[in-house]
């Protein structure tokens, strides 16, 4: 019998109020990795009350000390690193090297904003009156939840905590239903790394209830999501009722441009990583090629022998490349997309069905690769979020530039060329928000922002200095020392005057 992954609040593991569990499944073999509470309204409520009593004395803590638990917390997710990694390969399935990166973003983030403890810079500027003085604070905002999807279910949960966490704020953390254990487990780092109770609550279960339930709460300030654009929005609009603020990570439909200048196996080689890699299960995955007509025939027969060449199966064994997709309704989703994009009129190149390299064990799908897709079909629109990739024509730099841009989704681009000028022209006119030159859509490292225009978000950005925008409250401090009354606007001249 596996063992029973609990919630975590006010600094105990406990069972959910309700009684219920439900089973966390491997992708690969369909075994069960853990038990889990099934929390609802009632688990919820007690850890917003541990969080808000914690957050007392947590924001009142120095930030350096509080940066020294982050650095902690960075070294026990070094030590753990393996550990973790193995339990993400067995909870959702992508293959253990990019399970080690996963768990790396976190080192990286933990490490990053260890530091912010001795920065969460501020500023000043001059005022306009004489004896006064004038500064503008990064201030903690309260209790924050955060909502975290399965497909980077150690990096994108560290994404939220760490800057909630060094900023001052107390957490309630609801991770995906598909990857409970692995939320767990990253909140008993912070646990041993010494972290006060009730600073880091975990609760269990699943999206409609918990998720909501924190969504709704009028004592928690913020909601950080991470997830598809209908269920976000619909947060977005229920928090505006309660004017709390909400920073929303999105879907993506990103696009790798090949111009006919390209270096053909580089280009390829991206082409794969982006599409494939997390088995197309990344809100930055490629799932659309815009590649010009001269380089296109060579590409295509390029891209199709190395993608059936692919190995798929267990991700614990190393050569693997490619995993299981994370459920059985996932890949249903997917191959109705496929059948979608037959009946479209798109050419099936290769894959478009069930794999089955485990003899009958596994949710995997076949890479598929779409010739001959034309902008508005809806495989070239909808995000998929699978093994699946379009191939689209474009005539020139501006028309694939168009095609990339006319999407609902704005997360990340990219263009293969040599011409430093088209590369500089791509960088002015792609409207994604994040951009790569000669690089597939995937990889950001976590000292830049993170995030998309359009429907990828909500003009929020996570990661880099932007991920305190979501956790912070801008405070402007006056301070008079001129022990008189000084009218801002209206005694200026007076001032002046005075001083002659
Ligand atoms: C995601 O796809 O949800 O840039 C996150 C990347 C990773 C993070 C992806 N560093 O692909």
């Amino acid at each position: 019998m596996a063992e029973l992954a609990k919630n975590f609040i006010g600094g105990e593991w406990v069972e959910a109020r309700s009684g219920e569990t439900f089973n966390s499944i491997n992708p690969a073999t369909e075994e069960v990795v853990a038990v889990v509470v099934r929390s609802g309204v009632e688990d919820v409520n007690a850890a917003v009350q541990a969080a808000k009593e914690a957050y007392k004395s947590w924001r009142l803590l120095p930030a350096p000390r509080r940066g020294e638990i982050l650095y902690r917390v960075g070294q026990l997710l070094i030590e753990r690193k393996e550990e973790l990694a193995r339990l993400m390969v067995q909870e959702m399935g992508k293959v253990i090297a990019e399970a080690r990166g996963d768990v790396q973003e976190a080192i990286d983030m933990a490490f990053y904003m260890g530091g912010e403890g001795r920065r969460l810079l501020g500023y000043t500027a001059p005022v306009e009156m004489p004896n006064k003085f004038g500064m503008a604070l990064r201030d903690s905002v309260g209790v924050v939840g955060l909502i975290t999807p399965w497909n980077f279910p150690i990096a994108i949960p560290s994404w939220k905590s760490l800057p909630a966490l060094i900023a001052g704020n107390t957490v309630i953390f609801k991770p995906a239903s598909d990857t409970p254990k692995l939320g767990a487990e990253f909140v008993r780092v912070f646990q041993d790394a010494g972290l006060p109770p009730g600073v880091l609550n975990i609760i269990l279960g699943p999206g409609g209830s918990v998720g909501n339930a924190l969504a709704t709460h009028p004592d928690v300030r913020v909601i950080s999501f991470t997830g598809s654009t209908e269920v976000g929005y619909r947060m977005y609009a229920q928090a505006a009722q309660i004017g709390k603020k909400v920073s929303l990570e999105l879907g993506g439909k990103n696009a790798i441009i090949v111009m006919d200048d390209a270096n053909l196996d580089l280009a390829v080689e991206a082409i794969l990583w982006s599409a494939f890699g997390t088995t197309g299960q990344r809100c930055t995955a490629a799932s659309r090629v815009i590649v010009q007509k001269g380089i296109k025939p060579r590409l295509v027969d390029m891209l199709r022998e190395r993608t059936q060449a692919l190995k798929l199966g267990y991700g614990l064994e190393e050569d693997v490349q490619v995993g299981p997709v994370v459920s059985r309704s996932a890949r249903e989703g997917i191959h109705k997309y496929v059948e979608i994009g037959k009946h479209e009129g798109a050419t099936l190149l290769t894959g478009g069905a069930f794999a089955d390299p485990l003899d009958g064990k596994g949710f995997f799908y076949q890479p598929t690769l779409f010739d001959h897709v034309t902008p508005t079909m809806r495989i070239a629109r909808e995000e998929i979020f699978g093994p699946v990739l379009s191939i689209i024509e474009a005539a020139s730099l501006d028309e694939a530039v168009e095609i990339n841009n006319q999407v609902a989704y704005g997360l990340s681009s990219s263009i293969f060329t040599e011409n430093v000028n088209a590369a500089f022209r791509a960088i002015r006119d792609l409207t994604t928000g994040i951009v790569y030159i000669n690089h597939g859509t995937t990889g950001a490292e976590i000292q830049f922002p993170f995030g998309g225009t359009r429907g990828t978000g909500n003009g929020m950005r996570e990661a880099g200095q932007t991920a305190l925008d979501s956790f912070t409250e801008w405070k402007a401090v006056y301070v008079d020392f001129s022990g008189r009354l000084q009218r801002a606007q209206i005694d200026t001249e007076t001032i002046l005057k005075g001083q002659e």
